[in-house]
């Protein structure tokens, strides 16, 4: 409980309000003694900048540390631009991934006073502690001092303060500092390790070597303390949940026994790693309380070793039958558009491979040029040139030209839009009938693009009538099974009203039925999860 005004604020802006600000929290968690004189406050990137400078502002910190990531740093950038003309005595702090890599290369960067990169658990209070006793900061212009955070010298302190990796041991977890509204409203992280041991040039995470778990005892005790609290839906956010087998199984062991109707819990997985000793466990679980991310990338072995990716294809096919057929587990899978040596038309084999294994979800993801991340060392050999704007996507490659690279944007949103969403679950195979569904989805999303000249914006009941009109237009396919089809979609996704468009196909008392039940999942899984029966 805070008397007064807050010396410290800890702030960022979240993707959306639903998500909550994990690695804020263990900040506040870590402050020690300083805890009292700190507050954290969230924001997310829909509002706007003038609105959230105005807000930290009245609060008066001493010193204000903002968590900057891809999807929130041009917000942040022009937060932070308002904040040093108006009150330039405020000491900035920035932190997270985004600042952790090409410090030297940001504008934001260049305005705040300090950046501590990587894992600031720690690093953060005890350069709040710097600066509270008066420790002044490095100017601009001037070279950063040697003495690192924390020195009593008086020496100025770094404007790039490099943390070391935190020992586990001696963080405090932050689950308490989840309100009973977050609990109740957003999308609660945790985490039992952190760090990959893989190095999947594209990704950040290839760079957090070693893996380290959080000891397993607090940890199950504090996943108690949010079970006893109401939470029911956990979303680790490991790396690579299933890489230690012994703490997996403990963790799945431990949320099957407490499992409740409603209880949701997320996991990222490798997709080749499932030994009987999970499988086991796995299967025990009721329909629709797992949710795995699976990452696939590519099934082009050339391209995988082009990121140094290793993937055993014959093991993650195996795995996926296992998952379909004998769980209740909704895969969510990744593929990557834009890998160095990935033509069309291996990822048009590879999204065919992938939709034969059955994943209830396909996420095509459009490669990205994270910061610090060593898919550079591709970009003179491929061409590979990316946009300058984050999230960095690539634009063009040596073997994708940009009109080509639009076509497969649109193709992933669209494909999000009908093949994922779970209300067009048993409509979308009949988009490729015996054909390729790449190549079939590819020409649907084209049409679509032709109508409509925009992949946003579209009213669900605008995007079934034209998935009809393509069907029975385009393809020729008979009315009656489309409707049939979609109308079963229709009441599976627990929609009462019958769009317009299908209603004169119908006789007049069945048009509308009584929405499916609820089961308190998330919506989309939801939706899916009427497949299993
Ligand atoms: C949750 C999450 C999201 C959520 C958003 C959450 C939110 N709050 O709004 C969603 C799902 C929306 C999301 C989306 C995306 N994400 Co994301 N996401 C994550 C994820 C899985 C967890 C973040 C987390 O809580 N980590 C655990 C905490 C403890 O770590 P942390 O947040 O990094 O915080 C630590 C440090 O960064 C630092 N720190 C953090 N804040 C501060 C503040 C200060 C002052 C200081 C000193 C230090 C500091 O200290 C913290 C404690 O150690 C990470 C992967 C991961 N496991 O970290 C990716 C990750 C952050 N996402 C990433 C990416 C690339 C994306 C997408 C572009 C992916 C995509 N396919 O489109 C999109 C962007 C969306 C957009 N609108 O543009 C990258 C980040 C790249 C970057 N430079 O920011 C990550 C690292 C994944 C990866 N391995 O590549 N994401
Ligand atoms: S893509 Fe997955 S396996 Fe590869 S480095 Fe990133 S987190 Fe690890």
């Amino acid at each position: 409980m805070i008397l007064g005004m807050p010396d410290i604020v800890l702030a960022t802006l979240n993707a959306k309000f639903i998500h909550a600000a994990f690695g804020l929290r263990y900040l506040f968690a870590n402050l020690g003694e300083l805890q009292p004189r700190a507050v954290v406050a969230e924001f997310d990137i829909n509002q706007r900048p003038l609105d959230i400078a105005e807000a930290l502002l009245a609060r008066q910190p001493k010193i204000l540390g903002l968590g900057v990531y891809i999807w929130n740093v041009a917000e942040t950038t022009e937060v932070v631009a308002i904040l040093k003309r108006v009150r330039p005595e405020i000491k900035l702090i920035l932190g997270g991934p985004e600042v952790s890599y090409e410090p030297e290369a940001q504008e934001i960067v260049r305005l705040a006073d300090h950046v501590i990169t990587g894992e600031g658990d720690l690093k953060f209070a005890e350069a709040c502690r710097a600066l509270l006793k008066g420790q002044p900061s490095t100017r601009l212009g001037e070279t950063d001092g040697q003495k690192g955070a924390g020195s009593e010298t008086g020496a100025p302190l770094p404007k790039v303060i490099p943390a070391e990796l935190p020992d586990f041991s001696r963080i405090a977890l932050p689950y308490d500092y989840y309100t009973d509204a977050d609990l109740a409203h957003r999308i609660v992280y945790v985490e039992a390790s952190r760090g990959c041991p893989f190095t999947c040039e594209f990704c950040l995470s290839s760079l957090d070597i070693p893996v380290r778990a959080v000891p397993l005892e607090p940890l199950l005790a504090a996943m108690q303390k949010l079970l006893d609290r109401g939470l029911k839906q956990f979303k680790f956010v490991d790396r690579t949940f299933n890489l230690n087998l012994a703490t997996s199984r403990t963790i799945l062991e431990f949320f099957l026994a407490r499992h409740q109707p409603g209880h949701f819990y997320h996991f990222e997985m490798i997709p080749d790693r499932l030994p009987a000793e999970l499988r086991e466990v796995i299967a025990r679980f009721p329909p629709g309380a797992l949710q795995f991310e699976v990452g696939v990338q590519t099934f082009n072995p050339e391209v995988g070793q082009h990121i140094s990716r290793r993937q055993n294809y014959e093991r993650l096919a195996d795995n996926f039958q296992f998952l379909r057929h004998e769980t209740r587990v909704h895969i969510h899978a990744d593929l990557i558009v834009g890998l160095p040596g990935e033509t069309i038309e291996s990822f048009a084999a590879g999204f065919d491979r992938l939709i034969a294994l059955g994943p209830q979800e396909i996420q095509v993801g459009i490669l990205k040029r994270l910061r610090g991340t060593p898919i550079v060392r591709h970009d003179a050999v491929w061409d590979m040139i990316y946009s300058p704007q984050p999230p960095y996507e690539i634009l063009q490659n040596r073997l994708i030209d940009f009109a080509t690279m639009q076509r497969l944007r649109r193709f992933a949103k669209y494909w999000d839009l009908v093949g994922n969403s779970g209300n067009f679950v048993g409509t979308t195979p009949l988009l490729w009938s015996n054909d390729s569904p790449f190549a079939c989805f590819l020409r649907f999303s084209d049409w679509l693009y032709a109508r409509l000249g925009r992949t946003d914006s579209i009213a669900l009941a605008r995007l079934a009538e034209l998935v009809f009109e393509f069907l029975t237009g385009e393809m020729k396919q008979d009315a009656r099974h489309a409707v049939e089809t979609m109308l079963h979609d229709w009441h599976r996704a627990g929609r009462r009203e019958v769009p317009e468009f299908l209603r004169e196909f119908l006789p007049v008392q069945s048009a509308d039925r009584a929405p499916a039940a609820k089961t308190g999942l998330p919506k989309r899984q939801a939706r899916h999860l009427t497949g299993f029966t």
